[in-house]
């Protein structure tokens, strides 16, 4: 099972990438697909778009365009609930001890990664990123 990922800008400006990454390959997730991308208005508007009448939903944006992100298809089984866990809760003073967000995010926006909520959700936000094609399959290891 697929989910979506994106180390925020927060994070990749802050030079914990690699960190990030190895903490979800560490907890079972494999990289189908990564890309460093930065995000047009257009673009961070349409992907929150569910969020649009929100009262953060102008400064999440904002801060969405505001440098480079990593947009990542991870797989693991039970992906989206499991990456829910691992990423902790939306404000990192709420999170549970190693977690990501609890390690790495700044604040309830910079809150270092996204993670799909929804088996609905990730396939949305995984073709939102990635073409079919740039799925990459998987030749042995452990999944
Ligand atoms: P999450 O699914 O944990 O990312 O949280 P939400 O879907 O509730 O929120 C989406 C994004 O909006 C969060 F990652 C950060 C931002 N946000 C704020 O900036 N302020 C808030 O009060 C709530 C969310």
């Amino acid at each position: 099972m697929l989910t979506l990922a994106i180390i925020k800008p927060d994070a990749v400006g802050a030079g914990y990438t690699g960190k990030i990454l190895a903490h979800l390959e560490g907890a079972g997730f494999v990289i189908r697909a990564a890309r460093l991308v930065k995000l047009t208005g257009a673009q961070a508007a349409g992907f929150y778009e569910v969020h649009r009448e929100r009262p953060f939903y102008r400064s999440l944006v904002t801060f969405m365009t505001s440098g480079p992100a990593l947009a990542l298809a991870l797989e693991r089984d039970d992906a989206v609930a499991r990456l829910r866990e691992v990423i902790g809760a939306t404000d990192p003073a709420e999170a549970k001890p190693g977690t990501v967000r609890k390690l790495y995010a700044e604040s309830k926006e910079r809150n270092a990664i996204h993670a799909s909520d929804s088996p609905e959700n990730a396939a949305r936000e995984v073709a939102f990123f990635f073409a079919e094609g740039e799925l990459r399959e998987l030749s042995g290891g452990r999944h």
